[in-house]
């Protein structure tokens, strides 16, 4: 079976993440999701996010195209998350570009055009001006 692994926050979840979810599982048998921990979006974005660890978890794992999820606790553990899981392949979408590239040895690393024009940065601005 072809393993894939991706890797988000998954923040005030919206169809751009169901998206890039379901085009994920696509291209394999198995979807392995890795949901950052709340410390580490505080660590690196400066933010802490509207739904915890536990419930973007929660609603992660209850998409059917996902088999499996796990706490991402570091972005310098990656390459361990995808050894530990199997992966075949590593999907994450184009706002990374390139920037994986340097697990090409263990996997293969596709990166998955944006959805347009939505974002979770958008969604939280447009909610508190209403
Ligand atoms: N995404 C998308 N289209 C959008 C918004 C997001 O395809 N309109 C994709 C992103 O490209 C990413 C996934 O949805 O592949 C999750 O996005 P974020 O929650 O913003 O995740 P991010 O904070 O970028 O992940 O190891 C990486 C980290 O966990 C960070």
């Amino acid at each position: 079976a072809r393993t894939v692994i991706t890797f988000g926050t998954f923040d005030v979840f919206h169809v751009g993440h169901l998206r890039v979810i379901e085009r994920a599982a696509a291209l394999g048998d198995r979807l392995v999701v890795g949901v950052s921990a709340d410390a580490l979006n505080e660590r690196k974005k400066g933010r802490v996010p509207v739904f915890s660890q536990a419930e973007r978890l929660a609603i992660v794992a209850a998409l059917k195209p996902v088999h499996e999820v796990f706490v991402e606790e570091s972005l310098e553990l990656k390459r361990d998350y995808i050894v530990k899981y199997g992966a075949d392949v590593l999907v994450m979408g184009d706002d990374w570009q390139g920037r994986f590239d340097e697990f090409e040895d263990v996997c293969e690393v596709v990166y998955l055009p944006r959805t347009p024009a939505i974002s979770t940065t958008a969604l939280i601005e447009k909610i508190s001006s209403t």
